[in-house]
């Protein structure tokens, strides 16, 4: 391309010839500054991206191939990037390095984008934006696939009584702050629990059908939620987020506990319950 040295040369020798009162001469100077557009050759997506357990999945490299008749260095990497996109979501892979060149080909990848969890699955535009010095732009789009996850998390477990007595009915747990599951993938849950008894780690035994569940804090009937207490056992059992256990939601969960007359003294903290999400 023409420099700008050749610029100067050619503006110095047009006033030059103004103060010698050639004005004719000014018709010898032409400039002609085209640029080379540049291309997109291909744009390769990285492998499918599974969402992470509330968290963001950092987006893998994107390779981008250029060229640019004005040689590869004419193409700007500061310039270039790879918007990620689907409905109104718009991530930006924007630090675009080297990895090849030669002639005007080049080869950079472009890394710096990640999804949240709670994106939505399916196929997300990527489209390549190459730009030269000069200004002049390419754009050329593929795709890449965010995975469904049906991700769930237990907060502030585990579910604890404090003290209580043998005969004693509708003992509430005391978690603090308040036992929850949350929907940490990208797709709404249903969920189920199994129950277990819970022990001493001896022959002392509360038996998982003592234990109950609920979406609120009222034992027996107040039912602020609106699904009713579930008895444990320890087959699955069903119980589901009223309104549905939405993307981004938590799901708080109570539990009550009777203990049986003449239930030995003992510390009981051996067993667990399992809570099983799946895709609603
Ligand atoms: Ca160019
Ligand atoms: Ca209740
Ligand atoms: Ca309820």
């Amino acid at each position: 391309m023409a420099t700008l040295t050749k610029i100067g040369i050619g503006i110095f020798a047009v006033a030059l010839m103004l103060i010698g009162g050639v004005f004719a001469a000014t018709a010898g100077v032409s400039l002609s500054l085209n640029n080379s557009q540049p291309t997109i050759v291909s744009v390769t997506p990285p492998a499918a991206v599974d969402p992470t357990e509330c968290a963001t999945s950092a987006i893998g490299a994107i390779l981008v191939n250029a060229s640019d008749s004005d040689g590869y260095a004419d193409i700007s990497l500061a310039s270039s990037y790879v918007n990620i996109t689907k409905g109104a979501v718009t991530y930006t892979a924007g630090t675009c390095v080297q990895i090849s060149a030669s002639g005007p080909s080049i080869e950079m990848s472009c890394t710096g984008a990640s999804f949240n969890y709670t994106d939505v699955a399916g196929a997300w535009t990527l489209t390549a934006h190459v730009q030269d010095v000069s200004g002049g732009v390419a754009n050329a789009s593929t795709t890449l696939t965010l995975n469904s996850g049906v991700l769930m998390r237990a907060n502030n477990a585990p579910i604890t009584f404090g003290t209580v007595y043998a005969g004693s009915t509708d003992n509430v747990n005391t978690n603090s702050p308040g036992f929850n599951l949350e929907n940490c993938g990208n797709v709404a849950l249903n969920n189920s629990i199994t129950g277990a008894a819970i022990t001493d780690g001896g022959t002392n035994s509360i038996a998982a059908t003592q234990f109950r569940m609920d979406d609120d804090a009222t034992p027996s009937g107040g039912d602020g939620g609106n699904d009713a207490e579930l008895t444990l056992t320890t087959g699955a059992q069903a119980f589901n987020k009223v309104g549905g256990f939405a993307v981004g939601s938590t799901f708080n969960l109570w539990s009550f506990l009777n203990v049986p007359t003449g239930q030995a003294k003992a510390t009981y903290n051996v067993g667990q319950w399992t809570f099983t999400p799946s895709a609603a």
